[in-house]
């Protein structure tokens, strides 16, 4: 049997929980999911059984307890040196914390006006100065990181999927649904996310999931 669980939300919307499963799956580890209804009424007992935080997701490996997102791929990191879950080279290693660190902290604007919602597309909606800013930040980031560091592959730090990869698929994701203009780098780069086997994997498994939330189904004004 597995010795790790990962505590999950509901995979269509959860963008959190999105990052840290891809931790697991780029770990290669084998886990048990623990996915619960972000709207069913005994959500808080079940997230607060969880996570000392209240938020999803949460990595349990034995005795050991991990939250936030960023955390679980820096412990998983670690627990398996030999995954390659960050790039080798110290100069990409550093651009793909830097960058990871500044989705982790960042972007409030886009998370807010473009929630994922890996069923649906909204073309052309939430957009708004701060949407817009945030879109030509990321854009710009994607666009240098794939420059300097992405050849040979079409990941950002070029044929592996890393846990910076990892920490941007929820945006790629959240462009797939509500198409903001793009750079041709950036619009390829999301295209080779949406189609990679674990984002797909997720995808699936949310497509088939019985849950939905209301807020999340319509693109608003
Ligand atoms: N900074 C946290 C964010 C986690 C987070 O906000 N998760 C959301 C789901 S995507 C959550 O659990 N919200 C609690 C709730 O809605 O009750 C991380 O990186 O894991």
């Amino acid at each position: 049997m597995s010795d790790f669980t990962l505590y999950i939300g509901n995979r269509a919307y959860s963008s959190w929980s999105l990052r840290g499963w891809l931790a697991c799956k780029i770990a290669g580890i084998t886990f048990a999911e623990k996915a619960h209804d972000m709207a069913a009424a005994d959500w808080p007992d079940f997230v607060r059984a969880a996570s000392p935080t209240s938020k999803v997701p949460v990595l349990r490996h034995g005795k050991v307890l991990v939250w936030e997102s960023i955390a679980i791929g820096d412990y998983l990191a670690d627990l398996f040196p030999k995954a390659g879950m960050w790039p080798n080279d110290l100069a990409a290693r550093a651009q793909a914390r830097a960058i990871s660190a500044e989705m982790h902290a960042g972007f409030a604007n886009l998370r807010s006006s473009m929630w994922m919602n890996t069923r649906r597309r909204f073309p052309g909606r939430g957009r708004n100065p701060g949407s817009l800013a945030d879109i030509a930040r990321i854009v710009a980031l994607w666009d240098e990181t794939r420059r300097r560091f992405g050849a040979g592959g079409p990941y950002l730090f070029g044929s592996r999927f890393t846990l910076a990869d990892a920490m941007y698929a929820p945006v790629a994701s959240r462009f797939v649904t509500w198409e903001p203009e793009l750079s041709a780098v950036a619009k390829a780069y999301v295209t080779a996310v949406w189609e990679h086997p674990f984002v797909v994997e997720w995808r699936k498994a949310a497509d088939a999931e019985p849950w939905t939330i209301a807020k999340y189904e319509t693109p608003g004004p």
